[in-house]
């Protein structure tokens, strides 16, 4: 039987992601901090699952729990995952998106050493590496030129993915681009718009307060990602593939998407605002991924396409708020 190993269990690929290895048969061990975060709740629905508890900023421990588990596979998909906290706090999120990424491959090395046997190791990266790139659509081969805390630090994980590649670790990237679903928190601006646009749907009031409405994203269904991760790990030459759907779109445009689905019909425009709390110290316009090679050698499709992630991201937000007010 194959163990996987996998930070970020709790997060919103995580989720999606032991669901998947589950049915698969694979004996999935967690990654979970100390304290109770979503770890009751993945205690619950999944009591097969082998959580270990430990912390990103905590280099022996993280270690300690790789070699102890001594896994066939490690998916690390823990970190700061949000841009805007990462301008907030720039050290912690090269600590936590960076290092600790160190920290595991060495430790997966070192497993694949001592047990005689490959260890595969699959990195979820991201499009932020590409910073405010000058060419469309970005594939594998675009320029690693950062320019938030996030993608520096993602940059370092991805580049330290081809060290360990090159010492012989089977080391994947996922080039993600941006991908959604309804367990994704507000914090993020699809969500925080899909909420609040069920709620004016629902009360016919109410505003939705942005940042840069002009910014361009290629925007998937994570579950389809989560996919593409798992062929990345599993594919036959360790390498890196982009995941993207190859169409952009503006927050402009998610936005209104999500009001009509909401119910609000022509009149959306009337209930966003700009507020410039919300615009970062730099932000890509555009981002647009080419996922050929992912399609091409891994066999990857999405299934999803964006009006249908917002339709069904609503849908999602309405029946909570009608729960929430039937309660
Ligand atoms: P989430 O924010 O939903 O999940 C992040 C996970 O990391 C959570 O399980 C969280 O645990 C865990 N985590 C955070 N800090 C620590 C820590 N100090 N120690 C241990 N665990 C920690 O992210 P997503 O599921 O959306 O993304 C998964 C990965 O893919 C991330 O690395 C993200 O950067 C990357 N990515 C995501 C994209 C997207 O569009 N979703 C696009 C490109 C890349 P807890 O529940 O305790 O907070
Ligand atoms: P991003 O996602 O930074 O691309 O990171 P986010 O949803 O936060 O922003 C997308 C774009 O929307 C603009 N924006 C706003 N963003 C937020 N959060 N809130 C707002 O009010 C708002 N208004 C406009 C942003 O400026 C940005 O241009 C996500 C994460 O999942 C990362 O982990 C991942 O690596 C990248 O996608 C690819």
């Amino acid at each position: 039987m194959t163990t996987t190993f996998v930070t970020g269990i709790t997060g919103q690929d995580g989720t999606y992601l032991v669901e998947r290895l589950l049915d698969e048969g694979t004996e999935v061990h967690g990654l979970v901090r100390p304290g109770d975060g979503g770890q009751s709740a993945l205690r619950a629905r999944h009591p097969g699952v082998v959580l270990h508890e430990g912390d990103l900023g905590d280099p022996d421990r993280l270690a300690a729990i790789v070699a102890d588990v001594a896994p066939d596979e490690v998916v690390n998909l823990a970190g700061i995952s949000s841009v805007a906290l990462s301008w907030q706090e720039p050290v912690l999120t090269a600590r936590l998106s960076g290092l600790a990424v160190a920290v595991l491959l060495e430790a997966a090395h070192e497993v694949q050493e001592s047990a005689g046997r490959p260890v595969r190791f699959l990195q979820a990266s991201s499009s932020e590496i590409f910073g405010q790139p000058e060419s469309e659509p970005q594939d594998e081969r675009t320029p690693v030129r950062p320019v938030s805390p996030y993608g520096s630090a993602k940059a370092f994980a991805h580049h330290q993915v081809g060290v360990y590649r090159g010492r012989g670790l089977h080391a994947a990237t996922a080039i993600l681009f941006n991908h959604e679903s309804p367990l994704r928190p507000t914090t993020f601006v699809t969500r925080k718009i899909t909420a609040a646009a069920a709620a004016i749907g629902r009360t016919g009031t109410g505003t939705i307060a942005l940042g840069n409405l002009d910014a361009r994203r290629d925007w998937g269904w994570a579950p389809d990602y989560v996919d593409a991760m798992l062929r990345a790990l599993r594919h036959g030459v360790p390498d890196d593939f982009v995941v993207a759907t190859g169409r952009t779109r503006s927050v402009r445009d998610f936005a209104e998407a999500a009001l009509r689905r909401a119910g609000v019909g022509d009149d959306w425009e009337r209930f966003v605002e700009v507020d410039p709390r919300f615009f970062r110290p730099a932000d890509a316009a555009v981002m647009v991924g080419d996922p050929s090679k992912a399609e091409r050698e891994l066999g990857w499709r999405r299934t999803v396409e964006f009006e249908e992630v917002v339709g069904r991201m609503v849908d999602h937000d309405l029946e909570l708020a009608e729960r929430g007010a039937g309660a």
